[in-house]
Parts: C-alpha cells; sequence; structure tokens
C-alpha cells in the first residue's frame, strides 16, 4: 500500500467517524429542541464579533449558549462571555477546525434542555472546517468585505456546505472599494439561491435581518418537532 493511499484510507475513516458523530448530535439537539448555528470562515473575518452582538441581543428572547474553536487562546471565549450567556471555548491545538467529538466533548456537562440556540464558531479557516459535519441545522459562512470578491470561487466547499452567506464589516465597504455586485455574483456562481445577508457588527446594519433569519428557523424547527435535516 502506498503512503498515499494509506494516507485517504485513514482521512475517509476519521471523515465517517466525525459524521456518525455528527449524526448523534443533531439528533441531541433535535431531540432537546436546540437550534444549533454555527459560523465559518477565514481568520478575522469578524465571527467573534458578530456573535457577541447576536448573543446580547438573543438573550432577552432566547436562552443561548456558545462554543467557541481556536487552535490556541481563550481570547474569544472571553470575549463572547461579555454578552453574559454560558460559553466554552475549545482549543484544538494544531487542529485546524471543529470535529464533532470535540463539540461533544464540549457539552458533555452541559444539559441541551436548558438551551433553545447553541452557536458554535468554527476555528478560523476557508478550507478544513467545510469537511466536518458538527450537527448543527445552520451553517453560516462570514466573509468580509476585506477579503477580496473572488474568495467564493476560490474556496467554493465551504460555500457549498453552508446554508447561509454573510457579508461582514459592511462599514468598511467605501475605504476598501468592495465590489459588491461582483461578491453577490461569486456567491451565487458557486452555491446558486443561497441567502445572503450584508451586515456590519460596527455599526448595526444588518443585525435585524440576521435575527429574523434565527427566529424563522427557530419557529420552523419547533413546528416540524424534528431535528433539522441538514447533512452536510
Ligand atoms: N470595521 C469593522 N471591524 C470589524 C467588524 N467585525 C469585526 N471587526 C474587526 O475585525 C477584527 C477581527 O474580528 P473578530 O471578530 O476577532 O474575527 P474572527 O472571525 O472571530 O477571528 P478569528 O476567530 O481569529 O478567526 C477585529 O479587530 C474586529 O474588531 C465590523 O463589522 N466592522
Ligand atoms: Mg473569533
Amino acid at each position: 500500500m502506498t503512503t498515499t493511499t494509506r494516507l485517504v484510507e485513514v482521512r475517509t475513516r476519521i471523515l465517517k467517524q466525525n459524521d456518525t458523530v455528527a449524526r448523534e448530535l443533531r439528533a441531541d439537539f433535535g431531540r432537546a429542541g436546540v437550534l444549533a448555528v454555527s459560523l465559518v470562515s477565514s481568520p478575522g473575518s469578524g465571527k467573534t464579533m458578530f456573535l457577541e452582538q447576536t448573543l446580547k441581543l438573543l438573550r432577552q428572547r432566547y436562552r443561548v449558549a456558545a462554543l467557541v474553536g481556536d487552535l490556541a487562546t481563550e481570547n474569544d471565549a472571553r470575549r463572547l462571555s461579555r454578552a453574559d450567556v454560558p460559553v466554552r471555548q475549545i482549543i484544538t491545538g494544531t487542529v485546524c477546525h471543529l470535529e464533532a467529538e470535540m463539540v461533544r466533548r464540549a457539552l458533555a456537562d452541559w444539559s441541551l434542555g436548558d438551551f433553545d440556540l447553541l452557536f458554535i464558531e468554527n476555528v478560523g479557516n476557508l478550507v478544513c472546517p467545510a469537511t466536518y459535519d458538527l450537527g448543527e441545522g445552520l451553517r453560516a459562512v462570514l466573509f468580509s468585505v476585506t477579503e477580496g470578491e473572488d474568495k467564493p470561487l476560490k474556496y467554493p466547499t465551504i460555500f457549498h456546505t453552508a446554508d447561509l452567506a454573510i457579508i461582514t464589516k459592511c462599514d468598511l465597504a467605501a475605504a476598501v472599494e468592495f465590489d459588491r455586485e461582483a461578491a453577490l455574483a461569486n456567491i451565487q456562481a458557486v452555491r446558486p439561491g443561497i441567502p445572503v445577508l450584508e451586515v456590519s457588527a460596527k455599526s448595526g446594519q444588518g443585525i435585524d435581518a440576521w435575527l429574523e433569519v434565527l427566529d424563522a428557523r427557530y419557529a420552523d424547527d419547533r413546528s416540524t418537532g424534528a431535528p433539522p435535516s441538514i447533512d452536510k
């Protein structure tokens, strides 16, 4: 067996194991009536700032909690804790994405029944998180105006696995001469029909529309009573 063949086999096995745990997590979320929402993006696209604002606004109406993954530091958990909701940091060490088992371990001593919405901020990376299902019911890919309009074309897989695209830092759009039409066209080219929100955590632009998406999705899951069914 060549080294390449062996690497492919090991990788396939890891992904299969991840899918099994993710399916179990999805069923757990469904049974507990929890909407799990994951945020993926490249490093520094604004996941934590956006999530902090989201948690502060949602906690008035929902029981919310958050997990956040990084290779190192508890910085993001500290920032999210300012929203005064349960937050837990997952340190991945050398691993460039969250895996379903990491999520399960992080949730082990929390009771899912205590929450309505659980947010999972993935490690900042536009490649690795794409292939790891975390059992989430909604996956949002963030993409900031400072990154270049071609990113959806260069990193299509992460857009394929997302349910929603969020263009962030729109307050900076003019300063960086962001070509909005090109960015929207590129997103639609790789993932036709995906809903797109345009937001700024700094100015508050688009946050209401985001909260409406979450409200609608939460209500939808409640009315069907079924576990969220999106398999990545
Ligand atoms: N102007 C502006 N700056 C923002 C906005 N959102 C985030 N930032 C800034 O962008 C930088 C990165 O934001 P973070 O929220 O840490 O980004 P992140 O995606 O969580 O980063 P990682 O977790 O390291 O991948 C910080 O300096 C933020 O203050 C925004 O809407 N507008
Ligand atoms: Mg962050």
